[in-house]
């Protein structure tokens, strides 16, 4: 005869009280082994309680190292991904850069925010995996203040959630993040989307109604350049194409939303921009192409702009 779930459960909290890292998981194992073997049920759930805890608890260990992670910014911003284990970050970060990151099929493979740089229409952006992100972060279970501390220096999020999985794991990633305080540009990526069904995909939109979802796979490259125009739309950046004796040359100047003529005439020299006469333009913001325009005139991402020097 078993012992009733609930005593089960009260003699569990008590025999792993107090025990931390590998006692713990020994402790936790143990359990797991005298649990009665049901697929369904208050048992079932034990034994799914029981198996988080051995994830949280190696977490937790690890959490000791990283009370402070300083994630060094490089390329033209800072775009963080996360959502919970396993749905595909990290293959997402391999894929979009040139970078070797260890994945696997079972949860917390890495445990630190991972950084790499993607080049998005000639600009580098960098992406940092923020892995481990779980309910009650913000009372730093597994380390989650350091967490929220990077993405809340982060200029925008990317949330990954896998179609048919359980929203409520996605859920909780959110829910901290907002609980944090933190507010940024973000969408939701919905990802390992080639082995979801569109029954799938249209219940995660389903179950996060307030956000852009974006689906993504690893193998369709079609899908990877839509994230990174996704991704670069979150920064708010400007891309403005130099161009010189009618030639355009190939890699952009990053501008600050509201940037004018001036600003890309600041980004050549200084001095530029102090006597320059205005300028041509080509792309979304001209009326016509080459249009003759002031100093003063803003510029949107796209635009090619042909600084007119003095004579
Ligand atoms: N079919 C498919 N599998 C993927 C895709 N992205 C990731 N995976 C697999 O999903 C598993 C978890 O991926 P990983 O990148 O480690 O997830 P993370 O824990 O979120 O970083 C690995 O077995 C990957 O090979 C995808 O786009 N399509
Ligand atoms: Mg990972």
């Amino acid at each position: 005869m078993p012992m009733p779930h609930r005593t089960f459960a009260q003699v569990a909290k008590r025999r792993l009280t107090g025990k931390e890292g590998r006692e713990r998981i020994r402790a936790v194992r143990e359990l797991i082994a005298e649990l009665p073997d049901y697929r369904n049920g208050p048992y079932a759930d034990l034994r799914k309680w029981l198996t988080e805890e051995i994830e949280e608890t190696r977490v937790r260990s690890s959490a000791v190292h990283r009370d402070s992670i300083a994630v060094r910014r490089e390329g033209a911003a800072q775009i963080a991904l996360v959502g919970p284990p396993n749905v595909g970050k990290s293959s997402l970060l391999q894929a979009l850069s040139d970078i070797q990151i260890k994945t696997g099929d079972y949860a917390f493979t890495t445990l630190r925010p991972v950084p790499a740089l993607t080049r998005i229409g000639g600009v580098l952006v960098q992406l940092v995996e923020i892995p481990g992100l779980i309910a009650g972060a913000n009372e730093d279970r597994g380390g989650g203040r350091a967490l929220l501390g990077v993405l809340r220096s982060a200029d925008a999020i990317v949330y990954c959630g896998r179609p048919g999985a359980d929203a409520r794991e996605l859920r909780a990633v959110i829910d901290e993040v907002e609980l944090a305080g933190i507010e940024k540009p973000s969408f939701l990526a919905a990802t390992r989307s080639d082995e979801a069904p569109p029954e799938a995909l249209a219940k995660l939109r389903a179950d996060f109604p307030g956000m852009d979802v974006l689906p993504v796979s690893v193998l369709d490259d079609a899908s990877l350049e839509a994230f990174r125009e996704a991704a670069w739309a979150l920064t708010g950046l400007i891309r403005v194409y130099l161009r010189t004796n009618g030639v355009t040359e190939p890699e952009p100047t990053a501008l600050e939303p509201g940037s004018t003529v001036t600003d890309v005439a600041d980004s050549v020299h200084h001095e530029l921009a102090a006597t320059f006469m205005g300028a041509r333009i080509w792309g979304p913001s001209a009326r016509f192409e080459g249009q003759r325009v002031g100093r003063e005139q803003p510029v949107q991402d796209g635009d090619v702009v042909e600084l007119i020097k003095p004579m």
